[in-house]
């Protein structure tokens, strides 16, 4: 039904082919407010309905976990990646509401003459980015933690050395959903909220990078000393290590609130969350896909096409992404999608592009591949037995 509704919100009036009149995906008022039409509307009947449907989901991991273990498995022999979705699930458990609660004002601002967010009514526009992020950094680490619950799966099987310190991980990952509900001013730096809480939010965003590190560490000492096969799940587990870390490294300049003056708006950005989000989250995920898929199917998946396709995901990726720090610092704003000639902006923008072909093509042989693995499994066992025999000349 969200989705539905998204796909609404996208063909209404006022749409313009985009969600929600193309706001920005951080529907920030005056604008979102303003916007006419019912695009707005239905984007956020969007956000309020896939909310429930998460926060119903989190519930039920939740549950799962704390109840409905096996017999003699206890809470510290459970898999990490079981463990990452539970912190996830709490952090969707919290986080979701008070997003709920954000789009609902704006919904009320939009329909019944309420001035939560406008300054003439008493209202404060800088409320809704306050109560937006403390959903919006959790909802960051609701995306990684499971990547890196994939990823500390993945990195003991390829070492073939079990992993090194599983409390260390578990307790690093808890600690970093706990710390995500502390640091969401890091995107309000620039809004001027004053010395005393700038400079309370850049320290606890640094102290992020603790348990962050923690984390790697753990991965490289699993590694260290192991037998290492490079398999494709292994690939896009390195892959996802070394992309994350330069993310990771770019969030922490960020943390310094002058650097991030500087940087605000900025192409720079851009370059830093997808770093963390298509690096980090998206080579997490098709990590995890290399590694489970054939356990599910019972069939392996061709090697070389998986390695063909972390080649092309791996150059693709920072073809795209890598320039966009160059772009941001020579001063090229974010959401632009046309510019002056003459900014020494072209070069970068044409690499970018090149390199997001290649990305493209990489992520579509790739799920052309976990579509076939998943069809041979309907082959193979769903279809009744006798036509498979048939068609194999036995019968
Ligand atoms: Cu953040």
């Amino acid at each position: 039904t969200g989705t539905s509704l998204a796909i609404c919100s996208v063909l209404s009036p006022g749409g313009n082919g985009q969600l929600g009149s193309g706001v920005g995906c951080v529907l920030y008022p005056p604008l979102s407010v303003n916007e006419s039409g019912m695009s707005m509307d239905l984007a956020i009947f969007a956000v309020h309905v896939s909310g429930a449907s998460s926060i119903l989901g989190a519930i039920n991991m939740i549950t799962t976990f704390l109840n409905m273990r096996a017999p003699g498995m206890t809470l510290f022999k459970v898999p990490l990646f079981s463990w990452s979705i539970f912190v996830t699930a709490w952090l969707i458990l919290l986080a979701l509401p008070v997003l709920a609660g954000a789009i609902t004002m704006l919904l009320t601002d939009r329909n019944f003459g309420t001035t939560f967010f406008d300054p003439a009514g008493g209202g404060d526009p800088i409320l809704y980015q306050h109560i937006l992020w403390f959903f919006g950094h959790p909802e960051v680490y609701i995306l990684i933690l499971p990547a890196m619950g994939i990823v500390s799966e993945v990195i003991p099987v390829f070492s073939r050395k079990p992993l090194f310190g599983y409390g260390l991980v578990v307790f690093s990952g808890a600690l970093i959903g706990f710390m995500g509900f502390a640091v969401w001013s890091h995107h309000m730096f620039t809004t001027g909220m004053g010395v005393v809480a700038t400079s309370a939010f850049s320290i606890l965003t640094m102290l992020i990078a603790i348990p962050t590190g923690v984390k790697i560490f753990n991965w490289i000492g699993t590694m260290w000393g192991g037998r290492i096969r490079f398999d494709t799940p292994m690939l896009f587990a390195l892959g996802f290590i070394t992309m994350f870390m330069i993310g990771g490294f770019t969030g922490i300049m960020h943390s310094s609130v002058p650097i991030d003056a500087q940087h605000q708006d900025s192409y720079f950005v851009v370059a830093h969350f997808h770093y963390v989000l298509i690096g980090g989250a998206l080579f997490g995920l098709f990590c995890g896909f290399y590694f489970w898929l054939p356990k599910i199917t019972g069939r392996m998946m061709d090697e070389r096409i998986g390695k063909f396709v972390f080649t092309l995901m791996f150059l693709g990726f920072n073809l795209t992404f890598f320039p966009m720090h160059y772009l941001g610092m020579i001063g090229q704003p974010r959401r632009t999608h046309s510019y002056n000639e003459g900014h020494g902006f072209e070069a970068w923008n044409q690499i970018a592009t090149v390199g997001s072909f290649i990305l493209g093509i990489g992520v579509f042989i790739g799920v052309v591949q976990f579509i076939h693995s998943f069809y041979s499994i309907v082959l193979v066992h769903i279809r009744p037995k006798h036509q498979f025999l048939h068609r194999q000349g036995r019968s």
